[in-house]
């Protein structure tokens, strides 16, 4: 593992064993698969129960729901491991611990966590969130889909578009506008009304599993509700969440590329000599390696500020905002070092890049990330 500051070197055992797990899963199961499975579109879901039996999911919520029960520095070295095979593996993992376990930890009644939660840990149920729609991304606190109260139920229509693990989720964590109020549901896979349409012809996250939600005439109980949401700010507080494995997942895309173009420089002999000695090479490693670290610093002190309870949101969408642009250009450079051979998908870098395109993308923009941070520093918003 790349540490050029030894930043990790002295975990405590907990948190290394949960790594160490991480990182066996990632070598063993994903690296050798995963190629074919970018190229051929699909998410290998046959190993979704094996990540629940490892304590891969929802790292960071209560033994008490079935959970592993660990720190917010463990969350982010599993999240990091898992992107450092593929982002398609770590949205996954992050839809269902940071965007379906944490909202329902958070905002669900006793019945719901006991309902979901340790199904959800153990992988024998699949979680999907649907805030996005398709005439609102960025600007969510617009999102049109209603729910209305009609006795024992809620009636629920509209469309989410761009929801990662959409049709294949036994459960939705929905988000809709009751009497002009954002609030969560729970919506269950087969529930009358509630069908799914896989998106095709992505170029990026193609070992990932992302659909449209629609939902008409849906009627589900009135237990489905969230009980704790209100307003768009129960949404976000799941953001946090979720960006905050992005940061780290990021970083260990980041490292597949650099490993690679690394290695592949030792080896590439060009003008008789390895790559690796020109010194314009060197010079490109040496910025990978530099942007890497810097971006280690920011998310161990992100993970201490968050296990101290003391992160503010704005932290975390600077964490997003430069590590995802970071690995993004670390993949471009790293595809860069493997020549002609960097654009198959032989060599992990062409994956990581156009995995970064949607990574920089969802959960909020590089843009709006920046304007989050703006606003904190300047008092004014300049979204509208
Ligand atoms: P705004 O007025 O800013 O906020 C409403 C209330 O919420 C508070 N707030 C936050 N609270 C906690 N955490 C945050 N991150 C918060 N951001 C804002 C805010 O203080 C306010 O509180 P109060 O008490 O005053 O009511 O709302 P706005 O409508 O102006 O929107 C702001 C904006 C643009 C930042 C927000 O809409 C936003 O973040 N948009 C980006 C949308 C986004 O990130 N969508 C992600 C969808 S999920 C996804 O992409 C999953 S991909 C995952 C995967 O596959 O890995
Ligand atoms: P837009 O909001 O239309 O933005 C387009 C461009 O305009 C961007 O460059 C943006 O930065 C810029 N822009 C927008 N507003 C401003 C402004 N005020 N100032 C300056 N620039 C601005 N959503 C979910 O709810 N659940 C999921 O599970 C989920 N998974 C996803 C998986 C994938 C693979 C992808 C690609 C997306 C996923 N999303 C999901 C949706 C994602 O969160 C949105 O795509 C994202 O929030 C951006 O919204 P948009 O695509 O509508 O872009």
């Amino acid at each position: 593992m790349v540490d050029y500051y030894q930043i990790f070197e002295n975990l405590p055992e907990e948190e290394k064993i949960a790594w160490e797990t991480a990182r066996r899963f990632v070598d063993d199961e994903i690296i050798p698969i995963i190629a074919e499975y970018f190229e051929n579109y699909k998410f290998p879901i046959h190993l979704v129960k094996e990540m629940g039996e490892l304590g891969l999911l929802g790292v960071n919520l209560p033994e008490e729901y079935g959970c592993p029960g660990l720190n917010n520095m463990a969350y982010g070295l599993v999240m990091m491991e898992l992107e450092r095979g593929d982002s398609g593996i770590r949205s996954f993992a992050s839809v269902q611990s940071s965007l379906v376990m944490y909202p329902i930890f958070t905002f669900g009644s006793e019945e719901q966590k006991k309902k979901y939660l340790p199904k959800l840990a153990i992988g024998e149920m699949i979680g999907c969130f649907g805030l996005t729609e398709p005439d609102f991304g960025s600007d969510a606190g617009s999102i049109k889909t209603t729910a209305v109260d009609d006795g024992n139920h809620y009636i629920l229509n509209g469309t989410k578009m761009w929801i990662t693990n959409g049709s294949i989720a036994d459960v939705a964590v929905v988000w809709a506008k009751l009497n002009g109020e954002i609030k969560g549901f729970i919506v269950e896979k087969g529930t009358p009304g509630f069908t799914t349409t896989e998106i095709k012809h992505k170029m990026s996250l193609r070992a990932s599993v992302t659909s449209e939600l629609h939902f008409e005439d849906c009627r589900i109980p009135k237990d489905n509700i969230l009980p704790k949401t209100s307003g768009l700010k129960s949404a976000l507080i799941c953001l946090n969440q979720a960006r905050y494995s992005i940061a780290w997942g990021s970083l260990g895309s980041a490292i597949a590329s650099y490993e690679a173009a690394l290695n592949y420089a030792k080896e590439r002999i060009q003008f008789g000599k390895p790559i690796a000695s020109f010194q314009l090479v060197q010079k490109k490693l040496v910025w990978m390696l530099t942007e890497i670290t810097k971006a280690q610093l920011i998310l161990a002190q992100l993970a201490k500020l968050k296990d101290a309870g003391k992160v503010k949101h704005t932290q975390i969408s600077m964490a997003k905002m430069n590590n995802v642009s970071m690995a993004l250009e670390i993949a471009r450079v790293a595809r860069d070092i493997h020549g002609a051979n960097g654009i198959t998908l032989d060599y992990v870098p062409i994956r990581h890049l156009l995995n970064m395109e949607a990574v920089n993308t969802y959960e909020g923009t590089y843009d709006i990330q920046t304007l989050i941070i703006g606003r904190d520093i300047t008092g004014f918003q300049a979204f509208r």
